[in-house]
């Protein structure tokens, strides 16, 4: 796959997909947001790839909606025109594993492109932010309803409102990403990640995905009743069947192909 703002790594069957505007600090534009959405969904499609990583550069994740492409846009642009907006969520449609990598900047629509990743591991260089005050807007991509629910209402409100950016450290302490590794070696880190997801059933990593992001949008009893829906469609998979005999046959399982 070839793209003006992306580039493109296959590894086995991980795909690793990197935001790539080195001039612009990976602004997100609409050129980048409709090749993203390109390449998830043949990733997602592609029965080779079983979980993709959404990465950028070492320097920045992504600093954001591109202002300059912005800046003098109307109401009637930005509403009615749905010049920004359009095409910035296929990745929620997307049902395998996407992990999100973050190194160096992860900021406002960077921040909410990185949070509606199924979990984020950083760098130690990694700072998040949602400054968008600053440059005279609210946040557009979820960063008022996802932050709140990964770091709780006060940090939250406070990096909203300050336009304060946190560090890994504080991203890790505060549950915005689950783990934090040294700068240079978070590639090889994120892909060791990556392939243990890769290495287990790719339906139940699916189904897990599916019903964890469930419990954002319904209550705790409806939620477990989906869950328990997935738990006995297991039974009908060979997925089930080889995890479980290799267990009571004390070898290890081989999910290839399940
Ligand atoms: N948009 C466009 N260009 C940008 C952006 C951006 N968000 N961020 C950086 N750039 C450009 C700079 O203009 C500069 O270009 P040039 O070299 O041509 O002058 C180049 O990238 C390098 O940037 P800096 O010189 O500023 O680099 P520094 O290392 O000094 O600073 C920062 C790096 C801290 C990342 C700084 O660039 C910065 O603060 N950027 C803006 C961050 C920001 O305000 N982000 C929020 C934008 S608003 C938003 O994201 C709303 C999302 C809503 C989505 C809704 C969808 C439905």
């Amino acid at each position: 796959m070839q793209y003006a703002d992306l580039l493109i790594e296959n590894h086995g069957k991980v795909a690793v997909i990197r935001l790539n505007r080195p001039k612009a600090m990976n602004a997100l534009n609409d050129n980048m947001m409709n090749e993203l959405g390109d390449a998830l969904y043949k990733f997602d499609a592609d029965p080779a790839v079983h979980v993709i990583i959404l990465t950028g550069s070492e320097k920045v994740f992504a600093a954001g909606a591109d202002i300059a492409a912005m800046a003098n846009y109307t109401y009637a642009d930005t509403y009615p025109g749905n010049y920004i907006g359009r095409n910035w969520e296929h990745i929620l449609n997307i049902r395998k594993p996407v992990i999100g990598v973050v190194s160096g900047y992860a900021l406002g629509g960077g921040c909410e492109l990185a949070m509606m990743c199924d979990f984020l591991i950083a760098a130690d260089s990694a700072k998040f932010g949602q400054p968008e005050i600053k440059v005279g807007v609210t946040p557009g991509a979820g960063g008022t309803q996802r932050l709140p629910r990964a770091i709780g209402k006060s940090k939250a409100m406070d990096m909203l409102l300050t336009a304060r950016m946190i560090d890994a450290a504080e991203a890790e302490r505060t549950g915005l990403v689950s783990r934090v590794f040294p700068a240079d070696k978070i590639m090889e880190e994120a892909l060791k990640i990556a392939e243990s997801i890769a290495a287990m059933p790719v339906t139940v990593a699916m189904a897990i995905k599916d019903s964890v992001n469930r419990a954002y949008e319904t209550t705790l009893t409806e939620g477990v009743r989906y869950e328990r829906r997935y738990f006995h469609a297991a039974f009908g998979t060979p997925a089930q069947k080889e995890g479980m005999a290799a267990f009571l046959e004390k070898r290890p399982a081989n999910f290839e192909g399940k």
